[in-house]
C-alpha cells in the first residue's frame, strides 16, 4: 500500500533528514516481507534461525550485554510544566529534550535502513484502537512489532488521511548505555528512543505508547490505560466473568492470565484476553469494559515450564522470537526453570560457552519470548472483540515477603484505589538496577504512568464515580516467605483457589471477615482440596496480618504520600481511616 497520508509523508521525510538512513523501507505486514526480513536478519548475524523441526518459524537473538532490561532512570516524561510529569517521573523540558535527542539522532542511521512501521494498538476496526507509526533502524524491532501489534497495511487503512497517530522514532545508534534515552512527549503524542535494542525500550507500541502516552490520553478522555492482565473464568454453568490484575513487572501477570485450574475445580476454564496491558472504558451498560491492545506476549522465559505455565510454553512452539535465553548446539533454546534437564553444552545469553557446571546463569533472568497471542491454547474467543470484555473484579498485587496477606478485598472502590495507590513490591530483573528492593509501585504503574501520579489517583477516584457497577477491587500476594526465605503459597495454577473466592465475593456467595485492611476470607472459604503439603495452618499463616509489620507499612505509606503535592484528599482520608482501624 502506497502511503498518501500527507502528515505521515512529511514526518517521515523530516525524521529521515535528521537520521540520514541509506534507504527507507515501508512495512506492509505481509508474509513475503517477513520472509525477506528474516533472511536479512539471519545473514547479517543479528538473529539465528532455530531448528525447523523443534521450533518452526522461530528466531533467536542476543542483545548487547549492557542492554537487557528497561532503563527507568533514563526514561523521561517531557511536558511543558514539570508538575505535569509529577514526583514519580524523570522530567525534561520538551525543547531541551528534543535538542539533546536531535544531537544523538543526527546521522545515526547512515549506512542503515529506516523501517517505517505503521501499527495498531487494539483489534482491527475497533473504535478504541489507536494508530502508531514507529521509525526504526532495527529489523529485530520490526519482527517483534509484527508479533506484538497489528502491523502494516491494516494500520494505514485505519489511519486513512488522519494526522492522529503516535509518532515513534527509535534508533540503535551505538547502543551506548551512557547516551540511552527513552523520551516521551505526551503533548505531541511523540516517543523518541535511542541507544537501546531491548524490549520495552524499543517496542514503542508497548510501554511507551500503550501505557505512558495512552495513560495521558485516557486521563483527558475519561478511560483507563493500565499495566494489567485480563482473564476470563468460565464456570461449569457456562457463565464467563472477567478479572484484571495489575502486578509489577515480572510479578506474575502472564502466569495468572494463562493458568490451568487445579483438578478439584471440575468444569472451570480460564481464558486469556491479555497478559500485560488493558485499555478500559465505560460501556453503554455503564460497566467497565477492557481490551488488550497488544497482539502478542513479550513474556519472561525463566521459570516458564510445562508445570508452571504450559499454555505459555505451548504458545512459543512456533513463530516465536527468543531473546537472551541460552542456545543449544542443536538449534533449541533453554532457560533456568524450563523443567527439562540442562543441555550438556550451550551458548549462554552472553554468547559464551556454557555447561551445567558453569556458575553463571545460562539465560538472562529477564530473557523473553515474543509469541503471537493467537497461538495461545487458552486464548479467549473474545480476545479481539472490538468492544472488549466486561470486568467484574480487579486485582492488585506484588512481591511482599511479609506484609500483604494472600488475598483481601477493599471495602469499596475508593478504598480499592487506596490499596492500589499504596501497593509495594520487590524490584525484579525487568528493569535495570538492584533486584529485591521493596518500593511503592502504585497500580504497578510507577514506571509507566505518563503524567502526575497524584492526578492519576484522582482520575481513578473519578472513574469509580462514573462506573455504574464498578469492578470489586482485591489485593493478592503469592510471594509470602517462611523463615527459610521460601515461598509458602504454591502459586501458579493453585492461584485459581484465590480467584474462586474473588468471584464468590463478586457474586455475593461467600461471607468475609472485616479487618483493619479490608475484607478477608475465612480460612475454610479458600478451597484446599487436593493441595498436597499445604495445610489449613499454612493458609492461616499467610492470611494473617502482623500489627507490627503494618505499623511499619503505615509509616511507609506516609512517606510515599508525602512525595505528592497533588495527592487527592480522599487518599489522605483513607490513610487516616486505616490508622484509626489499627488503633
Ligand atoms: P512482565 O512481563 O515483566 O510484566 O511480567 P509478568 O507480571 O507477566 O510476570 P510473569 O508471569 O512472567 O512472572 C514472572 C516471574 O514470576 C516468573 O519467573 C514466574 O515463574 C514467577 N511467578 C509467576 N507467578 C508466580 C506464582 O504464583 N508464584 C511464584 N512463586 N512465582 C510466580
Ligand atoms: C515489563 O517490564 O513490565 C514488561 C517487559 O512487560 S517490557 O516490554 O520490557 O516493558
Ligand atoms: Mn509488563
Amino acid at each position: 500500500m502506497v502511503c498518501t497520508n500527507k502528515t505521515v509523508l512529511q514526518w517521515v521525510k523530516d525524521m529521515a533528514e535528521l537520521t540520514k538512513p541509506d534507504q527507507i523501507v515501508w512495512i506492509d505486514g505481509s508474509k513475503a516481507e517477513k520472509d525477506r526480513l528474516e533472511i536479512e536478519a539471519v545473514s547479517s548475524g543479528e538473529m539465528t534461525r532455530l531448528d525447523e523441526k523443534k521450533l518452526p518459524g522461530c528466531l533467536y537473538h542476543r542483545t548487547a550485554l549492557n542492554d537487557v532490561a528497561r532503563v527507568e532512570h533514563r526514561t523521561f516524561i517531557c511536558t511543558s510544566k514539570k508538575d505535569d510529569a509529577g514526583p514519580t517521573n524523570n522530567w525534561m523540558a520538551p525543547a531541551e529534550a528534543y535538542a539533546m535527542m536531535r544531537g544523538l539522532f543526527d546521522g545515526s542511521m547512515k549506512g542503515r535502513t529506516m523501517y517505517v512501521i505503521p501499527y495498531l494498538m487494539g483489534p482491527a476496526g475497533s473504535p478504541v484502537s489507536k494508530v502508531g507509526i514507529e521509525l526504526t533502524d532495527s529489523i529485530y524491532v520490526v519482527l517483534n512489532m509484527r508479533i506484538m501489534t497489528r502491523m502494516g497495511d491494516v494500520a494505514m487503512k485505519q489511519l486513512g488521511d488522519s494526522p492522529e497517530f503516535v509518532r515513534g522514532l527509535h534508533g540503535k545508534a551505538q547502543i551506548d548505555e551512557e547516551k540511552r534515552y527513552i523520551m516521551h512527549f505526551p503533548e505531541d503524542n511523540t516517543i523518541w528512543s535511542v541507544n537501546s535494542g531491548y524490549g520495552g525500550n524499543v517496542l514503542l507500541g508497548k510501554k511507551c505508547f500503550a501505557l505512558r502516552i495512552a495513560s495521558n490520553l485516557a486521563h483527558r478522555e475519561g478511560w483507563l490505560a493500565e499495566h494489567m492482565l485480563i482473564l476470563g473464568i468460565e464456570s461449569p454453568d457456562g457463565k464467563v466473568q472477567y478479572v484484571t490484575g495489575a502486578f509489577p513487572s515480572a510479578c506474575g501477570k502472564t502466569n495468572l492470565a494463562m493458568l490451568i485450574p487445579p483438578a478439584y475445580a471440575k468444569g472451570y476454564k480460564v481464558f486469556t484476553v491479555g497478559d500485560d496491558i488493558a485499555w478500559m472504558r465505560i460501556g453503554e451498560d455503564g460497566r467497565l469494559w477492557g481490551v488488550n491492545p497488544e497482539a502478542g506476549f513479550f513474556g519472561v522465559a525463566p521459570g516458564t515450564s510445562m508445570k508452571s505455565n504450559p499454555n505459555a510454553l505451548l504458545t512459543t512452539k512456533s513463530n516465536t522470537i527468543f531473546t537472551n535465553v541460552a542456545l543449544t548446539s542443536d538449534g533449541d533454546v533453554w532457560w533456568e526453570g524450563m523443567g527439562v534437564p540442562a543441555p550438556a553444552t550451550a551458548t549462554d545469553w552472553k554468547g559464551n560457552p556454557w555447561t551445567p557446571a558453569s556458575t553463571e546463569k545460562a539465560a538472562n533472568p529477564n530473557s523473553r519470548f515474543t509469541a503471537p497471542a493467537s497461538q495461545c491454547p487458552c486464548i479467549s474467543p473474545k480476545w479481539e472483540a472490538p468492544e472488549g470484555v466486561p470486568i467484574s473484579a480487579m486485582l492488585f498485587g506484588g512481591r511482599r515477603a511479609k506484609a500483604a496477606p494472600l488475598v483481601y478485598q477493599s471495602f469499596d472502590w475508593e478504598h480499592g484505589v487506596f490499596v492500589g495507590a499504596t501497593m509495594a513490591s520487590e524490584t525484579t530483573a525487568a528493569a535495570s538496577g538492584a533486584v529485591g528492593v521493596v518500593r511503592r509501585d502504585p497500580m504497578a504503574m510507577l514506571p509507566f504512568c505518563g503524567y502526575n501520579m497524584g492526578d492519576y489517583f484522582a482520575h481513578w477516584i473519578a472513574m469509580g464515580k462514573k462506573i455504574k457497577n464498578p469492578p470489586k477491587i482485591f489485593n493478592v500476594n503469592w510471594f509470602r516467605t517462611n523463615e527459610a526465605g521460601k515461598f509458602i503459597w504454591p502459586g501458579y495454577g493453585e492461584n485459581f483457589r484465590v480467584l474462586q473466592w474473588v468471584l464468590d465475593r463478586c457474586d455475593g456467595k461467600v461471607d468475609a471477615v472485616s479487618t483493619p485492611i479490608g475484607y478477608m476470607p475465612k480460612a475454610e472459604d479458600i478451597d484446599l482440596t487436593g493441595l498436597e503439603g499445604f495445610t489449613k495452618e499454612d493458609l492461616e499463616g499467610i492470611l494473617s496480618i502482623d500489627p507490627a509489620v503494618w505499623a511499619d507499612e503505615i509509616k511507609g505509606i506516609e512517606e510515599h504520600f508525602a512525595k505528592f503535592d497533588r495527592l487527592p484528599k480522599e487518599m489522605a482520608a483513607q490513610l487516616a481511616a486505616l490508622k484509626k482501624r489499627f488503633a
